[in-house]
């Protein structure tokens, strides 16, 4: 939910439909292939962990995935991008429809992700936190060869404790900046953003990813953050201490990711610039979408491979995505870019 409060803080309303899918079944939803539907926006910072962790994991063909376009009204996400405006396998326009079918008085945000049971429509979850861990430890049977290890049993205490810092003062941070309804409340949780990049920044100094030496939740959770920074969350939001490309471990830690299979190639700046711009009409009346950045910098040589570590750990880098879930526009090699 996204909402100014005027003359206060941004509080989230993290009332979530935490009905889990798991290969026991426990709650009446068994981890079974081709039977839900994950429903994102590619503009959404926290579906983009879904995205990214399905992708990693080679769950693609067993957690089918609609895309919804980048903005929404009240009535929530829509089907836009669809022929006819309805997702093909649900049948449906807007997502609230699944929301209503599982609950005809839903009367929260109609978020996403959200992951819905195909054969009845019903959104069963959209618990984005406990959602990518459960595709990593309860969907094992349908991960592809060489999946990663992205939340393991020795590295769990630490990464918890890095995902709650991070969550805190970058995730939800750089909302509580953005809708921030008094100047306090934005003096407030500036600082705490910035002082925490400073302190994340210090630790990827020493480290190629943030906890040991493999690509984890914990990366994958602030990647979704800091890759939106310069082209929404610096001007849109305020966050403009510097710019991620003006802080030079993220900027080169932020580009080793997006090189990285699973990351860059889920990232689309249309739908994240317009999402932003123009769903925030309360902070962005005139609607007008930026033009830039230039997103060409994320493709220039990051040079943390000198650092050691392992991508993948044990596992291999995914492979490029299907032609269907292929991002239109990538950013273009800097020389390409600068005469066009
Ligand atoms: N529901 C979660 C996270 C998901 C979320 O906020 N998704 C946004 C897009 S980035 C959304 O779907 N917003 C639609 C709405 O709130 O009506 C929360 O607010 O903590």
């Amino acid at each position: 939910m996204s909402s100014a409060n005027p003359g206060k803080g941004y509080s989230r309303d993290s009332n979530y439909i935490t009905t889990r899918i798991t290969a026991d079944g426990q709650d009446g939803f068994p981890v079974e292939p081709g039977r839900y539907r994950l429903v994102v926006s590619l503009a959404c910072p926290w579906a983009h962990r879904a995205v990214i962790v399905r992708r990693l994991l080679g769950l693609e063909e067993a957690l089918p995935m609609a895309v919804a376009g980048p903005t929404h009204d009240k009535r929530s996400w829509t089907f836009d991008l669809d022929p006819g405006g309805r997702d093909p396998v649900l049948g449906i326009e807007r997502l609230q429809e699944a929301y209503f079918a599982r609950d005809p008085g839903y009367d929260r945000g109609i978020t996403v992700p959200a992951i819905v049971d195909v054969p009845t429509g019903e959104v069963v979850t959209n618990d984005y936190a406990q959602m990518t861990l459960d595709m990593s430890l309860e969907w094992t049977a349908h991960h592809r060869a060489g999946a990663p290890a992205l939340y393991p049993p020795d590295l769990r205490a630490e990464i918890d404790a890095v995902n709650e810092e991070v969550y805190t003062d970058v995730n939800n941070g750089v909302y509580r900046t953005g809708f921030a309804g008094s100047q306090e409340a934005y003096d407030e949780a500036y600082e705490r953003l910035f002082t925490r990049l400073d302190l994340l920044s210090e630790r990827l100094e020493r480290s190629r990813y943030l906890v040991g030496d493999t690509i984890t939740e914990a990366d994958i959770r602030l990647f979704t953050t800091l890759v939106r920074f310069d082209a929404v969350y610096h001007g849109h939001f305020k966050c403009n201490r510097q710019k991620l490309s003006e802080m030079p471990v993220l900027w080169a830690y932020m580009r080793d990711l997006f090189q990285t299979p699973g990351f860059g190639d889920t990232v689309d700046f249309d739908h994240i610039k317009k999402h932003f711009y123009l769903v925030h009409s309360h902070i962005n009346p005139s609607g007008i979408v930026p033009l830039g950045p230039d997103p060409s910098g994320w493709l220039e040589p990051h040079d943390r491979a000198a650092m050691g570590g392992r991508p993948f750990g044990d596992g291999t880098p995914p492979g490029p995505p299907s032609a269907a879930e292929t991002v239109p526009a990538r950013p273009a090699p800097a020389q390409a870019a600068s005469h066009s």
